[in-house]
């Protein structure tokens, strides 16, 4: 493994003694470890190909962003080499390498003195996430969108989810359909819902902006310091689309009072604070930012993403888990019922989301 690591850092211009190799867990798709080599800490992880099949693409995309992103950052007076991510390139200018094996890999600097969480229980850190999120939609709003691979097709395009998602269920390839009865019921009661956001792409009400796609609270490095988001992570997912959907997957995630794949689900609930100080940070920092009509779209983001997320995990139980990293044979299963809970929670208070959309914009 070190050994191997070593020439991994290589094929990126890194030479020197691996001194240490830590393995992190946090995320569902790609394999990581922080690799110390003469004194300094790098990143070295695969890319996931069977949920990224253009590897190349997805770090063509994140090659270009972070520069865009640094040259913001330091115009501002901000510290790109700990606001920003910072990639390597290979030899031949690229951003990963393929191993004799196939693997994909990519290394970048491993940001010291910093931490991300599971859980957000502060909500101070929770306005200040939501303007973190909602700053990097800004400083992307001049990207050339257009040019950015699609690294997942339809990534949140909901009605072919959903539709994806019926597929799964009448090919019951895991044979595990019996066991998800409710939630299966539960979702495909809502899939006229499912479509709310991209029906509104189509008739152009809805612009598209250069988006993460991909916000889940523990996708910003927080400031051990400072408790303050220090840096947007995972930017393998940053094509066009709505500032609803960064709004919504952020608020799946962070206004659960649990775990996304808490098993007892009387500890899961949609907290409407948690949901007020987010919109706080991403609607009340953007400073007349989004449009009316995205403001009107932002409480349906976070419902419908979440209805997005469920079917989803649910497809992958489904499917036998293939998509999401599992600890354990019902893994997908629970977490989809975290996410119906939410949205359940969400349909009932519904009203009272969209008000703290309209007591931010003003
Ligand atoms: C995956 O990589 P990670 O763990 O940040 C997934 C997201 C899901 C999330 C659910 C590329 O994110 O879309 O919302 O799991 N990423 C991809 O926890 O599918
Ligand atoms: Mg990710």
């Amino acid at each position: 493994m070190e050994k191997f690591l070593s020439l991994v850092l290589s094929r990126f211009g890194i030479e020197g003694e691996i001194e240490s190799i830590r393995p992190i867990k946090t995320g569902h798709i790609n394999q990581t470890n922080v690799v110390k080599m003469n004194g300094k800490k790098y990143t070295v992880q695969t890319i996931n190909t069977y949920v990224f099949p253009d590897p190349e693409g997805v770090m063509e995309n994140i090659l270009s962003v972070t520069a865009h992103l640094r040259a913001k950052v330091s115009a501002q007076g901000g510290d790109p080499t700990r606001e920003v991510l910072h990639f390597y390139a290979t030899a031949e200018g690229k951003g990963c390498w393929k191993d004799e094996e196939g693997r994909y890999w990519r290394v970048y600097d491993f940001v010291d003195d910093a931490l991300t969480y599971d859980i957000a229980d502060d909500l101070q850190v929770l306005t200040d996430a939501g303007a973190a999120f909602g700053n990097f939609q800004k400083l992307l709003a001049d990207y050339p969108g257009a040019t950015l691979h699609e690294t997942i097709v339809n990534f949140h395009n909901t009605k072919q989810r959903f539709v994806n998602f019926e597929a799964g269920v009448v090919r019951n390839a895991s044979g595990r359909a019996d066991q998800a009865a409710a939630e299966i019921e539960f979702l495909r009661a809502r899939a006229h819902k499912a479509t709310y956001l991209v029906d509104r792409i189509e008739s152009g009400v809805l612009p598209l902006r250069v988006t993460h796609n991909d916000t889940k609270f523990n996708n910003i490095l927080i400031d051990k310091a400072t408790m303050k988001p220090l840096c947007v992570i995972d930017l393998d997912t940053i094509m066009p689309g709505l500032a609803a959907y960064d709004f919504g997957d952020a608020i799946r995630f962070c206004a659960n009072s649990a775990a996304e794949d808490e098993k007892d689900l009387s500890k899961v609930t949609f907290c409407m604070d948690k949901y007020e100080a987010f919109a706080a940070g991403f609607i009340g920092g953007a400073d007349g930012f989004f449009g009316e009509e995205e403001l009107n779209s932002m409480a349906w983001g976070a419902l419908v993403i979440t209805l997005e997320q469920a079917s989803r995990f649910l497809l992958d139980y489904l499917d036998g888990d293939k998509y999401f990293h599992t600890e354990y044979p019902d893994h997908n299963l629970v977490r989809a019922r975290t996410q119906i809970k939410l949205a359940s929670e969400m349909e009932a208070r519904f009203d009272e989301m969209q008000e703290i959309v309209r007591k931010y914009a003003k």
